[in-house]
């Protein structure tokens, strides 16, 4: 299995950039023995591996901190406008080769380590993957960090340490169980903690008016709230081939000093010390609900806790240099991820009014100049919304101040559009529909000088559906800003040696400039390259199957097509289509089982939110499917189901090298991007599609010979659901689907609990088949032989894969953040003297 060891210490590209002479093995080596005496207080003989993981860290982050403080200091120097990433989510994956890699110091430790006779692969799995994010949400955050070090932009993410980051998922009897992940239990080499950098959260209390003689003006204060004090935490990030380190500062609760002045006085310590805890609970554990926000008042308090103390740092940051802060815009870009942090903008207005007692207008102007937003889902159903109610406890202050920007939005649409009271209540930011209701997406909307959609047809679709109001009304604040992926860890570390076979061929400046592949292009057809591309593969392969076989204790064939389903599982994604063509391919097999076939290995991974049932139930469908197709001796070697528990980026980064085919079968209209797509098809994938996300401008870019591409477009899907879709009939009209389907509800692949499985019948039939996968079936089907037939010519099959690699170039996030950069945040790149 993959092994660091047996790779050459060529196979990743290791840039030049560390030309500090003092750095060789032997100055390594006694490093790592320093840090493991003075720091891990151990010696060699009673270190255990986790302690020379520990001290090995430390080395690598005292080269980070030396370049880091010199890359603040630049940034300080030249007073560089900042761009400021808000996210409830990083999913970072884990940091020791990166930081190798990115600091161009990886031959040299693996030389090091070998001569302390220490193991990297050992070393390595025992770093926790710190997965402080759901899915491509989260990630998209990471990649963008790894992307703006390496840029050299002025670019800082803020967001919470979570205490339990995404919860670790293990399957009894087929069921997902979810355990907590607590992933701080043995330290955190990798952060500095600022018990210094402390900032008030304020909660709940209420709102008095004063008036203000000196600006003979209204004033407001906000009055005896509940405190929780933000300490920082901050991580240092690398960019590759370059001294430019940024930072990630994470926000921990503490619970304020005069927390418990009352129960103190009253003698009543043990209360005051629970009440500490309770405060501390504010940033305890990650929200594991992909998509589809939960409403809870905890996760309120988390957004608006990680929301102020970042504005508080932000602006504090700036006035260290600067007295005015009406120029804060000229410095200051921030982005929200989603609406999960819209909170700053409510919260800078309230700084810049309360604090800064500057008059509304220009409070006003200086906000949306600030501020961005980036919508990543059009699901009704995610649009984020909380209780009016529960701001007026939480956030009075806020609320009014809400109030007012609706108010002032309201005015200009109604002499815009007079008359038009429909216009109004569709365009508020508060909803009257049942509750009384904040739109944080109209909130960030009104609030933002540009608005983005992360795909072509994502942000066409936010211009003419969800935001097609506000797009008439602003016409050009929607941009489109098409995700990408960082090429460093989703091609140099992850494959590293397609990513030897690459630079052999055509150097290593892919790294940073992924367009380089084209050159690629000629290669796809020169035999020699496409044998030596698909040993690569092979052995990809070959080590996913072993890393299975050691972890499931099951048996797959490494020369079967490796049909790859790897992301969260969720009713759009459409992973039952999948499952209705592994079950209708099992029945085929079973008619007829000596029939010459294409052997298929169909892996799934992937999380369901805790509390979404049919998502669920769908897990444990494919663990049931999987149990009876991989016991059937009729099957035999044609067919394995393989579903890998706890997909997180460390088990992304085995899978996705080892992958034939990438399935990106989501509705058209219902996955705003996807960035397992870009993955996998850099990795030398072949897609099978929807006209769905980036889907589509993946096709673009490798051609439509290089896709498999089914099913119905966004718009007939749309059309279908205005005429009116009835999943019966295709259930009645296609005996093979019926089939299936009855499988699933008479209890074939559950004998003991037969019924288990009616209400993933119900979903696509009696309940209306919401992403009408019955729709796509056939077309589905047949495109899946296709599949089929193509792959039985391997080497056309190849050439294919190839031209996938090479024309990959679009979808780096270098692409996406130098457009946000410029288009967006006009910040440029600080290259240090
Ligand atoms: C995406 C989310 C998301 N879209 C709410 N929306 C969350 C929404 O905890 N919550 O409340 C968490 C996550 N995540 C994904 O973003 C899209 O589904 C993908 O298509 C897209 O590629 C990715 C990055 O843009």
């Amino acid at each position: 299995h993959f092994s660091h060891e047996t790779i050459t210490k060529d196979y990743f590209v290791t840039n030049q950039m560390n030309n500090d002479s003092s750095l060789n093995v032997n100055s390594i080596k006694k490093r790592i023995k320093d840090h493991l005496h003075y720091t891990v207080a151990k010696t060699p003989r009673t270190a255990t591996d986790r302690d020379w993981f520990n001290a090995i860290a430390y080395v690598i982050r005292d080269l980070l901190a030396d370049r880091w403080m010199t890359t603040m200091g630049e940034y300080y120097r030249r007073d560089a406008k900042r761009v400021y990433y808000l996210s409830l989510e990083f999913l970072m994956g884990r940091t020791l080769i990166k930081s190798m890699l990115n600091l161009g110091i990886y031959d040299k430790f693996c030389q090091a380590l070998s001569e302390l006779g220490l193991s990297l692969e050992t070393i390595t799995e025992l770093e926790p993957d710190p997965a402080l994010g759901n899915g491509g949400l989260g990630r998209l955050a990471a990649c963008f960090l790894d992307s703006m070090a390496t840029i050299g932009l002025p670019g800082y993410g803020y967001s919470i340490r979570y205490e339990y980051g995404m919860f670790y998922q293990r399957f009894y009897d087929g069921f997902q169980v979810e355990h907590p992940d607590n992933w701080l239990r043995y330290g955190n080499p990798w952060e500095y903690p600022r018990a210094e950098v402390l900032y008030p959260v304020h909660f709940g209390g209420h709102v008095v008016e004063y008036k203000d003689e000196q600006l003979g003006r209204k004033g407001y204060h906000w009055k005896e709230t509940e405190d929780v004090m933000a300490m920082a935490y901050d991580t240092p990030i690398p960019g590759y081939g370059t001294a430019n380190v940024n930072n990630l500062r994470l926000w921990a609760a503490k619970s304020s000093r005069d927390f418990d002045l009352g129960y103190f006085n009253e003698g009543n310590y043990i209360k005051a010390v629970e009440d500490k805890n309770n405060s501390e609970n504010l940033s305890k554990v990650l929200y594991p609900d992909d998509t589809t926000p939960m409403g809870r008042e905890l996760r309120l308090r988390q957004e608006y806790f990680f929301v102020s103390a970042s504005l508080q740092d932000i602006i504090r940051r700036y006035l260290v240099n600067h007295d005015d802060i009406r120029g804060l815009p000229a410095k200051v870009a921030i982005q929200l991820n989603d609406t999960h942090p819209t909170l700053a903008i409510p919260e800078m207005m309230r700084l810049l009014l309360d604090r800064y007692h500057l008059p509304w207008s220009e409070v006003w102007d200086i906000t949306i100049q600030i501020f961005a937003y980036t919508n990543h889902t059009l699901l009704p159903e995610a649009l984020e919304t909380w209780p009016i109610r529960l701001f007026e406890r939480l956030l009075p202050r806020h609320l009014q101040i809400i109030y007012q920007i609706n108010h002032e939005f309201l005015k200009e649409v109604s002499y815009r559009y007079p008359g038009d009271m429909d216009a109004l209540k569709r365009m508020s930011i508060i909803g009257e529909e049942g509750e009384k209701h904040i739109r944080m997406g109209h909130l960030a909307f009104i609030g933002s000088h540009k608005v983005n959609g992360v795909a072509k047809l994502h942000t066409h679709l936010m211009k003419t559906t969800i935001f097609a109001d506000f797009d008439r009304f602003f016409p050009n604040r929607i941009v489109n800003k098409t995700n990408g992926i960082t090429p460093r860890r989703w091609l140099n570390e992850a494959n590293p040696e397609l990513a030897q076979l690459i630079n052999q061929h055509i150097g290593h400046e892919w790294v940073t400039d992924l367009n380089q592949l084209k050159q690629l292009i000629p290669l796809a057809m020169d035999t020699h390259f496409r044998t030596e591309f698909q040993a690569i593969k092979q052995r990809n392969k070959q080590k996913l199957a072993e890393f299975i076989q050691k972890q499931m204790g099951l048996t797959i064939n490494p020369h079967s097509l490796f049909d790859v389903q790897v992301k969260r599982i969720h009713e759009y994604k459409r992973q039952l289509l999948k499952l209705l063509h592994v079950i209708a391919h099992y029945n085929h097999i079973r008619v007829d089982p000596h029939f010459d076939r294409v052997p298929r290995t169909v892996i799934f991974a992937g999380k369901s939110a805790p509390g979404y049932f049919i998502a669920k139930l769908i897990i444990k469908l494919i663990n049931s499917v999987a149990d009876v197709v991989n016991h059937d001796p009729i099957v035999n070697e044609q067919l394995k189901v393989v579903f890998i528990p706890n997909y997180d980026v460390s088990n992304a980064v085995r899978i996705i090298p080892a992958a034939d085919l990438s399935e990106q079968i989501s509705t058209a209209g219902t996955e705003a991007s996807g960035t397992g797509n870009m993955k996998l098809a850099l990795n030398g994938a072949l897609t099978i599609g929807t006209l769905d996300g980036a889907n589509v401008e993946i096709r673009e870019e490798v051609g439509e010979d290089n896709i498999f591409i089914f099913g119905m477009t966004s718009e007939q899907v749309a059309e279908r659901r205005q005429r009116g879709y009835n999943p019966w009939d295709y259930y009645h009209g296609n005996q093979e689907l019926k089939q299936v389907l009855d499988m699933i509800s008479s209890g074939y692949f559950c004998r003991d609990k037969s019924t288990i499985f009616q209400p993933v019948f119900d979903t696509l039939t009696h309940n209306g088949d919401r992403y009408m996968l019955l729709a796509d079936y056939a077309d589905y089907i047949n495109c899946q032989n296709h599949v089929d037939e193509v792959y039985r010519n391997q080497d056309d099959w190849n050439r294919r894969a190839i031209l996938n690699v090479a024309n990959m170039g679009k979808f780096s996030s270098d692409r996406t953040i130098s457009e946000y950069a410029h288009e967006i945040w006009e910040i440029k790149p600080v290259i240090p003297d």
